[in-house]
C-alpha cells in the first residue's frame, strides 16, 4: 500500500491487543421475512413516510444472509483477529416470546463455526436495535415486561453458541435506543416522548444486568459487557451557559450510563433536571444494573459541542467533516479514553466501532477512499496514545465491514471498507480494505518479534 500513509507508534499497542472489524445484523443481512423470520421494529419504521432519507427498508440490504460464505472469506483475507456481529432477534425468535426458530439458529452457528474455522474471533452482541415488533406492540422497552423477554433471548443465545464466542455484548448503544428512538422518533419505533426514553433507558440497563447475573450462573465462558457510545462534550464557549449546558449533555447521554453501571446510581444533576420524566427505579434495580462487567465497549466517531441556544453547526466551523456532517476529531478518542480512566473504575475497554462515511466512488474496479485511511489512521493512533497514558484499552473494530443500511439515512452513507454495489450487490475492497489489512500484517509482525523475545 501507499508509503507515504502516516505510521503509528505500533509498540503503544499490547500483543495480545484484538483488531476487529464490525457490522450488525438489520443493516446487512437482508433476508426480512426468510424461513420464519418475524417483523422487527426496525422493517415496521421504514415503511413509515418519511421515516427513511432514500425511502428504503433492509428487505435485502447486503444480502448477506446469502452470501455468509464469500463475506467470511473476506473479513478472512482482511486478517483480523475478530468479527464483531449482531443477532437479530426475531430471526431467532419471531415473536421475542415462546418457540425459537430452528433456521434462524442454524445461520447463526454457521457464522460463528465459520469464522472459527478461519482463526476469527466471534463478538456476538444481543440487541443491535431490532426488536421484535410483536413485542413493541405489548410496549416495547418501556415495559418492564420486555427486560425479562430479553433474558430469556440472552440465555437461549448464550446456552447455543457461548461455548464458542468470545465476548458478548447486551446491548449496542443504549442511548441511541432510547432517544433517538423515543425522544426525538427520528429511530425506530419512532416514538416522541422524553418520560418513556428514560424509562427504556432504565430497562435496557435493567435487563443488561439481569442478563449478565443469568448467563454467569448458567455458567456462560464468553466474555460479558456493554457498548456506549460516547464523546467529549465541549462548550461551544466560555460563557456560563454553554458551559451548563454541556455539563448537562454530558449528563444525559454519558455519566447516565456509565455512573450506573460502574457506581451504582443516577447522575443527581440530571435526575433533578428530568423532574416527573425520571424512570421508575424498583428496589434492587440499581445493584443489578452495576453487576461487574469483564468489558466495556465504547463507540467513537466525533466530539459534540454544546451551545445553550442550540446554535453551534459543525459546518460552519471549517474543520473537516464526513459524509455524515460530523467532525473529524482523532484526538477527541484520546481525550474521552483518558477521561473515562480518570473519573470512573473500569474494566477492559474496547473501541467497539470508529469509522467514517464518505462519498466513495467506485472507478475502474477501485475506491481510491484515501480520506478513509487517513480517519481510521489517525484514530488508532489516537488509540494508541491513550494506551501510552495508561489507559486500558484491550481492543479496536473498524466500522465497518461493507457499505450497509445506515439506518435513517438509508444506503446514501458509506461506511464500508468493502463498497457493496446495491443493484448487483457486488463486494469491492476499497483501499482502506488493503490499508488496514497491511496495517494488522504489520502488527503480527511485532506480535511475531515479542514472542520470539520473550522465547
Ligand atoms: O451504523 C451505526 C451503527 O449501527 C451504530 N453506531 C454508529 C454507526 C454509524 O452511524
Amino acid at each position: 500500500m501507499n508509503a507515504s500513509l502516516p505510521l503509528h507508534p505500533r509498540s503503544h499497542f499490547p500483543p495480545d491487543f484484538v483488531w476487529g472489524v464490525a457490522t450488525s445484523a438489520f443493516q446487512i443481512e437482508g433476508a426480512a421475512t426468510w424461513q420464519g423470520k418475524g417483523e422487527s421494529i426496525w422493517d415496521r419504521f421504514c415503511r413509515q413516510p418519511g421515516a427513511i432519507a432514500d425511502g428504503s427498508h433492509g428487505d435485502v440490504a447486503c444480502d448477506h444472509l446469502n452470501r455468509l460464505d464469500s463475506d467470511l472469506d473476506l473479513i478472512e483475507r482482511l486478517g483480523v483477529d475478530a468479527y464483531r456481529f449482531s443477532i437479530s432477534w426475531p430471526r431467532v425468535q419471531p415473536d421475542g416470546r415462546g418457540a425459537f426458530n430452528p433456521q434462524g439458529m442454524a445461520f447463526y452457528e454457521r457464522l460463528v463455526d465459520g469464522l472459527l474455522q478461519r482463526g476469527i474471533r466471534p463478538y456476538l452482541t444481543l440487541n443491535h436495535w431490532d426488536l421484535p415488533q410483536s413485542l413493541q406492540d405489548s410496549g416495547g422497552w418501556a415495559h418492564r415486561d420486555t427486560c425479562y423477554r430479553f433474558v430469556q433471548y440472552a440465555r437461549h443465545m448464550a446456552q447455543a453458541l457461548g461455548d464458542r464466542v468470545a465476548a458478548i455484548t447486551t446491548h449496542n448503544e443504549p442511548w441511541v435506543m432510547a432517544v433517538l428512538g423515543h425522544e426525538s422518533g427520528v429511530f425506530a419505533p419512532g416514538v416522541r416522548n422524553r418520560g418513556t426514553a428514560m424509562q427504556v433507558a432504565h430497562h435496557l440497563l435493567v435487563s443488561h444486568g439481569l442478563a449478565l447475573q443469568e448467563l454467569r450462573a448458567d455458567g456462560c465462558k464468553s466474555r460479558l459487557g456493554i457498548v456506549l457510545n460516547l464523546s467529549p462534550i465541549v462548550p461551544a464557549t466560555a460563557s456560563e451557559a454553554d458551559a451548563a449546558a454541556a455539563r448537562l449533555e454530558d449528563g444525559r447521554s454519558v455519566r447516565w450510563y456509565l455512573d450506573p453501571l460502574l457506581r451504582g446510581e443516577y447522575p443527581e444533576d440530571v435526575w433533578h433536571h428530568l423532574g416527573t420524566d425520571a424512570p421508575c427505579v424498583e428496589h434492587g434495580d440499581m445493584e443489578l444494573i452495576a453487576t461487574p462487567m469483564d468489558f466495556l465497549g465504547v463507540n467513537y466517531y466525533t466530539r459534540s459541542v454544546v451551545s445553550a441556544n442550540g446554535s453551534w453547526n459543525a459546518k460552519e466551523h471549517g474543520g473537516p467533516l464526513t459524509d455524515m456532517g460530523w467532525e473529524i476529531v482523532p484526538q477527541g478518542l484520546t481525550q474521552l479514553l483518558r477521561r473515562l480512566q480518570r473519573d470512573w473504575s473500569l474494566p477492559p475497554l474496547y473501541v467497539m466501532e470508529n469509522g467514517a462515511a464518505f462519498r466513495d466512488s467506485l472507478q475502474d474496479g477501485r475506491v481510491h477512499d484515501g480520506n478513509r485511511v487517513e480517519y481510521l489512521s489517525s484514530h488508532i493512533d489516537a488509540v494508541g496514545r491513550a494506551i501510552a497514558q495508561g489507559v486500558p484499552v484491550a481492543g479496536y473494530m473498524v466500522w465497518s465491514l461493507l457499505d450497509n443500511f445506515e439506518w435513517a439515512s438509508g444506503y446514501a452513507k458509506r461506511f464500508g471498507l468493502v463498497h457493496v454495489d446495491y443493484d448487483s450487490l457486488a463486494r469491492t475492497p476499497k483501499d482502506s480494505f488493503h490499508w488496514y489489512r497491511g496495517f494488522l500484517d504489520g502488527q503480527k509482525a511485532q506480535r511475531k518479534l515479542h514472542v520470539g523475545a520473550m522465547a
